[in-house]
């Protein structure tokens, strides 16, 4: 197996003195500094008992300390499971019991739903003010990244509704990030602002771009429009990745007398579909919008328009990132151009398998993502995988919120589809048989002390009977249909 030098010593031995992250406030940290810090929090870590190989998790908005304590956790040969804030304790107690996780580091703003959490655990979680506080052990730090070790591990929903850990090695975070320079370039002045949420890995990609490239990211503590356009306008920034949702706000912004400076190169789209109008408006403003297509199994982006076929290819995700593959199968067989199919997909940057779960057999990725190649092989991505819902860039699968509402009393039958939102491009809707007292409020409630507040459906349909077949699978189509009635 390859070994390389600790990749943020290796940045910090060539480019000591240079910004690593930049911060709204006009904060800098620069490579050594990041340096120093991830090593006195490994010292720390390894003080509480955390050894190599431990699953260690953090819960935290973006803020350095995070980068700081996901870098601490590799000095360690541990691995960091990252956990989505947005979550519920109930949610996230699962995560911490299904991943193995001896150890929790908190964000202070996230304490209590810690604490909550962690309650049937034999850890307390610990803030990073409080792991500051901690001894220092003298401990050996890892020199080197072995890159068929696991780092990271993401949770995100198999089609059943239980969350299954992604398992990501420091290989598929290189390739990841090697894949996307290939494509976008690198130049000397680039800084690339994080906006998206560290846990999920279009924003953890950003802060391992940043120690790969030598690189300085923007890191925001949490989106805003203003500091977006401010971080574009006014701080330097050339490149940012977003979601639909955020890039409806920016373009809100611009006007003929209200345009990005020419540094600004990129807007990476990601995380979900974009629609037609959206990229339309964007060309019309000369926002250099490029579509990407990825999963968190795919260690971010796979799929990427490059600069020089964005505008003819309107729509596209562009073609697979050297060195991966993507192909169209139908029944087992690639299908052929223009011809609509599975997307599936081979490359350095995918990971392996889920934690505890059977590996997967072959090198190629079945996404469940329906799309087509045209004849000059852009990827044209026609339709999610199987009941996704995606709202404001998150993922909802239907089976996670119906297994809840099934809980409660008086709820006889339950079937959640996505409605389409002009705001986050999907919600949750639900529809409800009773065998007794049932009222919205008490099913919203209910929905909302066990999922993550963009899971709670929207809107609740009472309905007598649910349309399902013979062997008692339900139809969703039917509902979507009952939708399409309704508007
Ligand atoms: C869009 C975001 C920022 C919205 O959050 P915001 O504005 O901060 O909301 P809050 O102030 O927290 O809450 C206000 C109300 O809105 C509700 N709400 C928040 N988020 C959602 C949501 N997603 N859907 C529905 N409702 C939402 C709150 O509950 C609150 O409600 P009330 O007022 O009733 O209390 C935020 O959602 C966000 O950050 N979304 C993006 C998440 C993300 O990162 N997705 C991508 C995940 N996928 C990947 O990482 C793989 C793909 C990838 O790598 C990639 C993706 C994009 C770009 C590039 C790449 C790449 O390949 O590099
Ligand atoms: P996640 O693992 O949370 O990043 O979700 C990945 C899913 O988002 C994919 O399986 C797709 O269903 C959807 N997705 C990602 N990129 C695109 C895109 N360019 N167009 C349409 N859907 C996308
Ligand atoms: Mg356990
Ligand atoms: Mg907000
Ligand atoms: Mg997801």
């Amino acid at each position: 197996s390859i070994r390389l030098p600790h990749w943020l010593d290796k940045q910090a031995a060539l480019n000591p003195n240079h910004i690593a992250i930049e911060q709204p406030s006009g904060e800098t940290i620069t490579f050594r500094e990041l340096q120093r810090r991830s090593q006195s929090y490994a010292q720390k870590l390894a003080s509480i008992g955390i050894k190599e190989g431990n699953h260690v998790a953090i819960l935290s908005g973006n803020k350095v300390e995070m980068i700081v304590t996901v870098h601490a956790i590799s000095y360690l040969g541990a691995v960091a499971v990252l956990l989505n804030t947005r979550l519920t304790a109930s949610e996230i107690a699962y995560q911490l019991e299904d991943a193995d996780v001896v150890g929790l580091i908190c964000d202070p703003d996230f304490t209590s739903v810690a604490m909550q959490a962690s309650d049937q655990q034999k850890f307390t979680p610990l803030t990073f003010l409080e792991l500051e506080k901690q001894l220092s052990a003298s401990v050996c730090l890892k020199q080197e990244i072995n890159l068929n070790d696991v780092f990271t591990i993401m949770y995100t929903s198999g089609t059943t509704g239980f969350p299954k850990g992604v398992l990501h090695t420091y290989e598929n975070h290189w390739w990841s990030a090697t894949a996307s320079s290939l494509n976008l370039g690198l130049h000397k002045s680039d800084k690339w602002l994080a906006t998206l949420p560290l846990f999920h890995v279009g924003g953890l990609s950003i802060a391992l771009k940043s120690v790969i490239y030598g690189m300085p990211m923007y890191l925001l503590p949490r989106f805003s429009v203003e500091a977006v356009h401010e971080g574009i306008m006014k701080r330097g920034v050339t490149i940012v990745s977003v979601v639909s949702v955020m890039v409806h706000q920016l373009l809100d912004k611009l006007n003929d007398s209200v345009t990005y400076p020419a540094s600004f190169r990129c807007m990476l789209l990601g995380g979900g579909p974009a629609p037609k109008p959206l990229l339309e408006k964007a060309k019309s403003l000369a926002v250099p919008i490029f579509q990407t297509y990825g999963l968190t199994e795919t260690s971010s982006q796979i799929a990427t328009l490059s600069p020089k076929d964005a505008l003819e290819k309107l729509g596209s995700a562009g073609k697979a990132l050297m060195p991966a593959q993507l192909k169209i199968v139908q029944n087992g067989k690639e299908v052929a151009p223009g011809e609509a199919g599975e997307i599936v997909v081979k490359g350095p940057m995918v990971s392996n398998g889920y934690y505890k779960r059977e590996p997967r057999q072959g090198d190629w990725l079945a996404t469940g993502d329906l799309g087509y190649q045209d004849k000059d092989g852009f990827l044209y991505v026609l339709d999610r995988r199987k009941d996704l819902i995606v709202s404001g860039g998150e993922n909802i699968y239907p089976a996670e919120i119906e297994e809840v509402l099934l809980g409660v009393e008086g709820v006889k039958d339950v079937g959640v589809v996505g409605k389409s939102d002009s705001k986050w491009g999907q919600v949750p809707v639900a529809f409800i048989v009773r065998e007794g007292h049932v009222t919205e409020g008490n099913l919203k409630e209910h929905c909302l002390s066990h999922l993550a507040k963009y899971k709670v459906p929207t809107v609740f349909y009472f309905v007598d009977a649910l349309p399902r077949n013979a062997s008692n699978k339900l139809l969703r189509y039917k509902l979507h249909e009952e939708l399409e009635k309704q508007s």
